[in-house]
This record gives C-alpha cells, sequence and structure tokens, in this order.
C-alpha cells in the first residue's frame, strides 16, 4: 500500500472506532474559506525596523497577484482583505476587475484611523470635532469602496486610547465613539456587516476605547445585528481564555469573524498556529460545537464567521508564510471536525474530568495529514502546498520587483 493510503487507513480505523464520520470531516474541510491580508504581502516590521525584502509588491494589484499564488496552491483562500489608504487606487472597480481575473475577489475593507498625523491623540475619540469628522468620513469612504469592489465586510479596529490617566475623558470618548459607529452603521447596505475589532493597549498604553470583547460585544449590541465582534488571535492580555470568549460570542451571535496570527509576548503577529497550536485547535472546537447546534441562530452565526488571517512579516518571506498559515488553520479545523462529541458529553455528564478532557487532547493528537492530503488530491490541488511554491520559481519571478515594495506606510 502506498504510505498516504496507509496513513489515511490508519485515520479512518481511528475514527470509526470513536464514532466520527471522516467523509463528512473531509466535505467541511474541503468548504474552509480563509482570507488573506494585503498587508501580509507587503514589507512589515517592528517598531525598532523594517527589513526590506526583495519582490516584495508595489502597489494593490501587485499584492492580488501574491494573494491569487496562495489560492491557487491551497484553494483556500478565495478572497483577499484591503486596508485603506495602503491599498489605495484611482479605479477600484478594475481593482476588483483584476482579482477576478487572478481567481480571487475583494474581502473585507479595513478603515485605517491609525496612520494619519492628525490621529495622535485619536480618531473617532478625539477631543476636536473636525478630526473626529474626518475620521467618520474615512469610514463612509470605505463604504463607498466597498459598494465599488462588492465587499460586504467593514473591518474595523479604533486605535484609539490615551497614554496617562486624565489625559481623556473616558466616558465621552465612549460616547463619541458610538456616535461614530452608529453613523458608520446606518451607511451600511442590507448585506453588509461591520466587524469591530479590540485590542487591549498598542499604540495606546494606558487606556485604549475598545479595549476587549466585552465593549465590542457593547457597542454591536448597541448597533443591531449587522454589528459583530471580530476576535483577532493577538489582541488579549497573556492567559486570556480565548476559546471561551469565542463560545460566548457564538451564543450570543455576536462573533463576525477572525484575525488569525500567533503570538508569544504581546500582538506579535506571527505565522498563525506556530506558539501555540492547542488553542487554535480549542478555539475551532468551539466553532464546530456551534456549527452542529440545534440552536439555528448559533448554527448560522458559526457558518456566517469570515476567517481572516492578519499577520505582518518582520524577518520572512511573506507567501510562504501565508501558506504555512493558511495550512496551519486547515490542520487545527480538520481535528475539530473528528472530535467524538457523543463521547465527550457523555463523559462531561459523568463529571469524568480526566476522561473528558483525554478525548479533546487526543483528538488534537491526531496526525490528520491524510485528511488534509486527501481533500487536496481530490481538488486537483498540490498535496504539499508550500513545497508546491518552493518549487514554482514565483520567488525568482517576482525579484523583478526589486527591492523598496509596498509597506506599512
Ligand atoms: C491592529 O493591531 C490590527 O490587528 C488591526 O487589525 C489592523 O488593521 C492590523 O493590525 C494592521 O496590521
Ligand atoms: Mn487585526
Amino acid at each position: 500500500m502506498h504510505r498516504m493510503d496507509q496513513a489515511y487507513a490508519l485515520l479512518e480505523a481511528e475514527c470509526r472506532d470513536r464514532g466520527v464520520d471522516l467523509d463528512a470531516a473531509a466535505r467541511r474541510l474541503a468548504e474552509l474559506e480563509v482570507e488573506t491580508p494585503s498587508w501580509g504581502y507587503g514589507d512589515s516590521g517592528t517598531r525598532f525596523k523594517v527589513f526590506k525584502q526583495a519582490g516584495v509588491p508595489r502597489n494593490a494589484f501587485e499584492k492580488i497577484d501574491d494573494a491569487a499564488v496562495v489560492h491557487r496552491l491551497t484553494g483556500a483562500c478565495p478572497s483577499v482583505a484591503i486596508h485603506i489608504p495602503w491599498d489605495k487606487v484611482d479605479d477600484y472597480r478594475a481593482l476588483a476587475q483584476h482579482a477576478r481575473d487572478s481567481g480571487l475577489r475583494i474581502g473585507a475593507v479595513n478603515p485605517n484611523l491609525f496612520q494619519d498625523d492628525d490621529y495622535m491623540l485619536g480618531s473617532i475619540t478625539n477631543v476636536r470635532p473636525e478630526i473626529r469628522r474626518k475620521a467618520i468620513q474615512h469610514m463612509l469612504e470605505c463604504v463607498d469602496i466597498m459598494r465599488e469592489v462588492g465587499s460586504t465586510v467593514l473591518s474595523l479596529w479604533v486605535p484609539d486610547g490615551t497614554n496617562y490617566p486624565g489625559q481623556g475623558d473616558i466616558r465621552r470618548r465612549k460616547r463619541w465613539l458610538e456616535e461614530a459607529l452608529r453613523e458608520v452603521y446606518d451607511a451600511l447596505d442590507p448585506d453588509m456587516r461591520l466587524l469591530i475589532e479590540y485590542k487591549f493597549f498598542e499604540p495606546a498604553f494606558y487606556h485604549t476605547d475598545l479595549a476587549d470583547w466585552g465593549m465590542a460585544y457593547l457597542a454591536a449590541e448597541k448597533l443591531g445585528p449587522k454589528a459583530q465582534v471580530l476576535v483577532d488571535t493577538g489582541h488579549h492580555p497573556q492567559g486570556t481564555n480565548v476559546e471561551h470568549i469565542v463560545a460566548v460570542l457564538l451564543d450570543e451571535g455576536r462573533l463576525g469573524g477572525f484575525h488569525f496570527n500567533s503570538r508569544k509576548y504581546a500582538d506579535d503577529d506571527l505565522i498563525v498556529g506556530a506558539i501555540h497550536p492547542y488553542e487554535l485547535f480549542l478555539i475551532f472546537a468551539e466553532i464546530v460545537a456551534a456549527e452542529r447546534s440545534g440552536d439555528q441562530r448559533v448554527a448560522q452565526t458559526a457558518r456566517a464567521i469570515a476567517y481572516m488571517i492578519d499577520q505582518s512579516h518582520n524577518i520572512e518571506p511573506k507567501i510562504p508564510a501565508m501558506i504555512r498559515s493558511v495550512c496551519n488553520i486547515q490542520t487545527q479545523f480538520a481535528k475539530a471536525l473528528l472530535v467524538p462529541w457523543d463521547l465527550l458529553r457523555e463523559r462531561q455528564e459523568q463529571n469524568d474530568v480526566l476522561g473528558a478532557e483525554a478525548v479533546l487532547r487526543e483528538t488534537f493528537e491526531l496526525d490528520v495529514r491524510p485528511l488534509l492530503w486527501r481533500i487536496r488530491e481530490e481538488r486537483g490541488l498540490p498535496v504539499d502546498p508550500m513545497k508546491a511554491f518552493a518549487e514554482s520559481g514565483y520567488m525568482g519571478a517576482i525579484s523583478s520587483r526589486g527591492i523598496g515594495g509596498s509597506g506599512w506606510s
């Protein structure tokens, strides 16, 4: 027997023993779509240095070219998020057409409220009304761009906050934030969603206006059903139980999307799954459980999640780093699809603490590579997308773009 067939037969036997439907898992896994970020193809770095890499895209069109390569090799990334003004172009319809010609579509549109000099002391919570207006206008401009490119997701991160106690009136700023979001929310078309992203610090170091999931949830709840929370996995204090947040937001119908990345210390934006793969598995386990829920609202919320990557590469080559993230996401999602839910429930009912914990851990320990190989083979995709990229010659081809492509600013 071929090595792959042998490995698959082993996984099949394990699933049979555990009462898990491997074919159903394969079907769901093949449907998984993960959006990649245009900015993940450009140069980025830390506050100490942005290392320029050769071949980095020089504009939004070339970022789409690179995203198309990731989709061609993984079959899982049909959309690309854009960030305005990083991806500002004269003709957004032409950009959307370029995406379509490359086998992609434009996904979330991200307003940028953190790089204009006017925003040094805040954007939508700035004490000066003209700056708040400018920031609101920018978000409304992004809603117009959504219409032009055919996007349904406005993905908003508000960086505003203060660096010192007393610097701002926290409650007054909260009202300004609510007013601004209301105006943007009211401008959305019926099929559009506003995803509200939170983060507890950086760039502000004393207080951040939208610091955690509770504040984002509250804002979404006040706005209405088209507003949901976006969980960036790198935006929590150390030790936060992210899968718990995911479960609560799913249960409330307010989990709209993810920015996946991994972190060791702060908002490190490293390759997804590189640091805490078990956490990623447990997040997906909550999502798969919600997809299977008999509560239709919970199941629909889970099925509508916008899965996005938000990573910035300091030292690693960008396209393979993105492919690595996609593969790591597929791996943990595949494992979550193999959880024997009936067995887990049985052990929970029996208050079998160790038994229940073992169900999840042993699922995490399964070798799901044969399942990934199968779905790729069935769809005519390379079984090893990293290897296929290395052999594709694409890195050599784009080196003619030179050094000094598009970056953070
Ligand atoms: C902020 O840290 C963030 O996660 C937001 O999503 C931004 O849009 C993105 O990073 C920029 O890299
Ligand atoms: Mn993010």
